[in-house]
């Protein structure tokens, strides 16, 4: 065995058949068309637009190309502020900074862990141009809440939905609330293209600005409108999409059965919340959290501890919050009297592995090591 094999991850990547990779990648040296909108790009493009119930979707070879992109394309003005959540990975909060918009956290709501809607209203100025939510986890924000503050204020809504694919909300896409919304691709998530990610919205006129900004702002051979991106999704990329495509779903219930086994035990022990989803959203079972308590005998760094003893490697997501970061800290938003639940949750949340293949030996490993 190898010392990777040994251990246990936080998640595998779901891979798709070799072989049906293999002619693929026949089909692109045949063609010899490797990137800049192939076949294969476009087929994935049309074909995530019905997984993911969205009007319209454009491909990026990352999801933070694509959060970046969704920023200019809705026009934010610079220096506006943005507020968002300080409970994400560092992605959301750099992508607003590196587009030169003013970072403003908001405290998140304790169930869901999501920016708390009721808190958002009393950060807006007359700088505020957007409001940045992450459906973390999986978990929805309130999008509907966030809809009406939105709209009484004149501000842009974009949905950070990096662990949200698939999930619904009242039988609708997630993708298809606010003004844009982003989705992660990376191998870690539960429908991967080794990198990728893809943006979704409802105003068809984006299409054609998105598309601009993705390929470097080049409109034609002679023309470059505006400062772009290079952005694209490549071939290879697209055909493990196409393939992974077949197998999220099973991929989706081995994982219902993990959760099941978890849930059945661990909501057993006393000092451990399970966050649950919201009755109105599906789960996209991307993610485990757990939240250890002050009942529970050890805190959770001293069980993040004892796992990795028994090479268990659970993960502190999102320990440090985001506006614990050297550049965030000293910001007036990050200040902890503004931001309780945040800076309660950091230090209580474990995410523990969670993927398809996860075995029975070892789920039961992990309980036993939770029972204590
Ligand atoms: N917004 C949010 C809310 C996000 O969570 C993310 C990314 C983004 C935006 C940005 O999207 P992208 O630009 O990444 O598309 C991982 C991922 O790299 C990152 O995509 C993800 N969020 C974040 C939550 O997790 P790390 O630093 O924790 O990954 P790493 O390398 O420690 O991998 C975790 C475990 O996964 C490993 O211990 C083993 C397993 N693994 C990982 C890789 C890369 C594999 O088995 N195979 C692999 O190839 O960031």
């Amino acid at each position: 065995m190898t010392e990777n094999e040994e251990k246990i991850f936080i998640t595998r990547p779901l891979l798709p058949n070799l072989d049906a990779f293999g002619e693929h990648i026949k089909d692109i040296w045949d063609s010899k068309w490797l990137t800049n909108h192939g076949p294969k790009h476009n087929e994935l493009e049309d074909k995530l637009k019905e997984t993911l119930k969205v009007e319209n979707l454009s491909l990026f070879n990352n999801g933070t190309t694509a959060l970046l992109t969704a920023l200019r394309a809705l026009d934010l003005p610079e220096g506006s502020e943005v507020i968002t959540t300080p409970f994400t990975f560092a992605a959301t909060p750099h992508c607003i900074s590196w587009n030169g918009q003013k970072i403003v956290f908001c405290d998140i709501e304790p169930d869901t862990m999501c920016i708390d809607a009721d808190k958002i209203e009393r950060l807006i100025t007359p700088n505020t141009s957007a409001i940045l939510g992450v459906h973390v986890y999986g978990f929805p924000c309130d999008v509907y809440k966030i809809d009406q503050i939105a709209k009484k204020h004149g501000l842009k809504v974009i949905y950070d939905a990096a662990h949200a694919f698939s999930t619904e909300i009242d039988g609708k896409g997630i993708g298809s609330f606010g003004d844009i919304s982003m989705f992660s691709f990376h191998a870690t998530k539960l429908y991967n293209t080794i990198e990728g990610g893809c943006l979704t919205y409802n105003d068809e006129k984006l299409k054609a600005r998105v598309y601009n900004l993705r390929n470097f702002g080049i409109i034609s051979e002679e023309e470059v409108a505006e400062i772009g991106i290079n952005g694209k999704m490549n071939e290879l990329q697209a055909a493990v999409g196409l393939l992974n495509l077949d197998l999220y779903k099973q991929e989706q219930e081995k994982r219902a059965v993990v959760r099941t086994k978890y849930m059945d035990e661990i909501s057993k022990i006393d000092g451990i919340k399970i966050p649950l989803m919201p009755a109105k959203a599906s789960n996209s079972y991307q993610y485990f959290p757990i939240v250890i308590e002050k009942e529970y005998p050890l805190t959770r760094n001293e069980l993040y501890e004892r796992f990795k003893e028994q090479n268990i490697l659970t993960r502190k997501y999102f320990y440090p919050a985001c506006s614990d970061y050297e550049p965030y800290k000293k910001l007036k938003s990050s200040n902890a009297k503004n931001l309780p639940v945040t800076n309660e949750i950091k230090e209580k949340v474990l995410c523990l592995p969670f993927y398809g293949d996860l075995t029975e030996e070892n789920i039961n490993k992990i309980i036993r090591i939770l029972k204590g």
